[in-house]
Order: C-alpha cells, then sequence, then structure tokens
C-alpha cells in the first residue's frame, strides 16, 4: 500500500516537474505555421531546432545558451521577408500552457554566415537583437503572463534586412528563482529561415551566446522582481540598427561585446512597437504528448497573483522550489481525473 502511494507521488512529482518548464511549440511566418520539434523526440520536418530537454538552461556562461539544451540542427529553411511577420507558441513540457508568467522574451538573429542554416554552427553565429517586451505599459504585469495565458507573441521582421538564412533566436527568460545568482531560467529557441528581397541591410552590432549575458546583469540577478514599483532592464544589446552602411561592420564585429550597459534600454518596459499578442489558434496541429496535462497546465483556474506554474513565489526559497513543488499540481491533476 504504502509503496504504492510512493509510486504515485513520485510519478507526480516527474509529470510536474516537466510542466513546470517548457518549449517553442510552433512559429507561424506570415500566417503558415510550422509546428516545432517536440524536446527528447524523434526530429520531425521542421525549421525549430530540437532540444533534449524542457529544462531551462542555467547560466549566463551555459554553451546551451545560443539555441537550448544541446540543440541539434533542424531540416528545414522556411521561407520569410523582411518585414514578416513572426508568432512564436509556447507550450510547457505537457503540451499545455507555457507555465512562466514573470520576466522578459527577447529575439534575435544571426546570419548563417557561409552555409545553409540546416548545416549552421550556432555557436559561430553573431546575433543582433530585433525585440524585446518585458512588463506592460499599464504596469498591469509581463508581457510573459499573456503566453502563460495561451497567447502568441508576434514580432516583425526588419523591413530592411538583407537576404538571406538567418537563425531566429527567440527567447524567454523566467525570473521566479532569479533572487539569487544563476536563478534565472533561459528557455532559447532557435528558427531556420531564409528572408527574401534584396535589401543589403545589416546589423551595426552584434554579440555571442554565450557571452551576452552575466549572471548578474540587473535584467538576470532580479532579487527585486516581485517588489511594487520594480522596473526591469533588459540584459544584452540594445535593439540593433540595421542599415546598408552597416555591412562591414556584421561582418567583422564577430566578437563585439555586449553594448555597455549605459546604452543599454533602461525602464523601457514595452513590447518594440512592431510587436504584438494574439491568441494562439487552438486548431494548430500537431504533438499533443499527453492529454491528460493540457488542463493540468492551464493558469486560469488559480486566483493568486503568483500563479506561475513552475513557482512565481515571492519567499527566498523559490529556487528549490521551482523543482520541487508538486502539491498544487497533484491537487489539480486530481480533480481533473474526477
Ligand atoms: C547542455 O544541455 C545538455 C542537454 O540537456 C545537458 O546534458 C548539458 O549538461 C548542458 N550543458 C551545460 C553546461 O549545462
Ligand atoms: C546600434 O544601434 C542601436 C540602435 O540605434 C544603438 O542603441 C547602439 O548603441 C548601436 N550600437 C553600436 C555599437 O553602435
Ligand atoms: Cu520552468
Amino acid at each position: 500500500m504504502e509503496s504504492q502511494y510512493t509510486l504515485i507521488v513520485l510519478l507526480f512529482t516527474l509529470i510536474t516537474q516537466v510542466l513546470a518548464h517548457g518549449y517553442l511549440k510552433s512559429v507561424a511566418i506570415d500566417g503558415t505555421t510550422y509546428e516545432g520539434n517536440v524536446p527528447d523526440q524523434t526530429p520531425s520536418n521542421s525549421p525549430i531546432r530540437l532540444i533534449d530537454s524542457v529544462e531551462p538552461v542555467k547560466g549566463a556562461s551555459n554553451p546551451n545558451l545560443s539555441c537550448g539544451q544541446d540543440a541539434q540542427n533542424a531540416a528545414l529553411v522556411v521561407p520569410a521577408n523582411p518585414g514578416s511577420q513572426v508568432a512564436f507558441s509556447w507550450a510547457s513540457g505537457g503540451g499545455g500552457n507555457w507555465p512562466h508568467n514573470t520576466g522578459p522574451l527577447m529575439t534575435y538573429m544571426a546570419v548563417c554566415d557561409g552555409t545553409t542554416c540546416d548545416k549552421f554552427d550556432a555557436s559561430n553565429a553573431r546575433w543582433f537583437k530585433i525585440d524585446e517586451a518585458g512588463q506592460k505599459s499599464d504596469s498591469s504585469g509581463w508581457v510573459q503572463a499573456d503566453i502563460m495565458n495561451g497567447q502568441s507573441y508576434s514580432i516583425t521582421l526588419p523591413s530592411d534586412i538583407a537576404a538571406g538564412d538567418y537563425l531566429i533566436r527567440h527567447e524567454i527568460i523566467a525570473l521566479q528563482g532569479a533572487v539569487s545568482v544563476g536563478g534565472a531560467e533561459f528557455y532559447p529557441s532557435c528558427t531556420q529561415v531564409r528572408v527574401g528581397g534584396n535589401n543589403d541591410g545589416a546589423p551595426n552590432a552584434t554579440v555571442s551566446f554565450p557571452g551576452a549575458y552575466s549572471d548578474t546583469d540587473p535584467g538576470i540577478l532580479t532579487p527585486n522582481v516581485y517588489n511594487p514599483g520594480f522596473e526591469y532592464v533588459f540584459p544584452g544589446p540594445p535593439i540593433a540598427s540595421i542599415g546598408s552602411g552597416n555591412g562591414n561592420n556584421a561582418v567583422s564585429n564577430s566578437d563585439a561585446p555586449p553594448a555597455p550597459s549605459s546604452t543599454a534600454p533602461t525602464s523601457s518596459a514595452l513590447p518594440s512597437s512592431s510587436a504584438s499578442i494574439s491568441d494562439v489558434p487552438t486548431s494548430a496541429p500537431g504533438p499533443s504528448p499527453t492529454s491528460a496535462s493540457t488542463s493540468v497546465a492551464s493558469p486560469s483556474s488559480s486566483s493568486t497573483s503568483n500563479s506561475g506554474s513552475c513557482g512565481d513565489w515571492k519567499s527566498n526559497d523559490n529556487w528549490a522550489r521551482d523543482t520541487y513543488r508538486p502539491r498544487r499540481f497533484v491537487k489539480t491533476r486530481r480533480s481533473g481525473l474526477h
């Protein structure tokens, strides 16, 4: 009897650990949806690089910071254009909603230099930031909370960017554990696109991943993140300017350090004007790992403000609880089974 109970508790614990993290489930480019690879499963025909775990990347110097946990090149390079709308849809490890609500979404691009993106080694990539979204301007919380509520996040590719193959590195950072050094959860993703057109725009500066962040950046170590009036400072470089005069810069600046913090945006909380949030189409096809988990991850039943499913706790022990916090999930899941 007791060992059965222990087994059940163990199973729930495993399940909830998977649900507590997540991955980029699909990308839609100008309305065409491409399903992502399901982490740690057989690679599918997808432009999104396969990662082998939904666990967050930890540590700003982690080599997995470029494209995610043990990322493998993806099979497809899909068409896009300067000015294309790109919508990112995230999911929890169980296929339900993204489980976090505190921290930024940032998007970078990098030329797949000298090859097509399906063969490009992302550790050589020279990244430039094209979008960032943090706290909403009306102080109603984080844009990431909308992702947790099931919405996708859309950006517009730079309108004058040169034709060619690019990785789009779209990243969520979850900050509920970032009260201590190393607690921030990084969720990078890489999508392989081929930009058409005949522009020649290039970024004015590039950075490396790892390299662009430090574990003590004010946007990565955030002990005050739940304090009233907290103003988020984005890590990494400022959003690059794209211009035809920048071509040489983009090629030669391979080891450019992140811009000094004095040039970084300080309290700008808005998604850039080109970005928007929209509902994820519920009819999107694609893998749905377990049907039982879908309802479990839904945050809508929670009435508290700490509703991040991976522990958006305000106490100082939230890093540990991020990993071991099965209780609420067990309850939710049980009621789901009735
Ligand atoms: C990179 O990701 C793989 C797969 O999840 C993991 O085994 C490895 O430990 C990670 N590397 C670091 C430095 O964390
Ligand atoms: C690149 O352009 C951005 C946006 O105008 C600016 O904030 C940044 O300082 C520039 N970086 C360099 C290295 O010139
Ligand atoms: Cu998580």
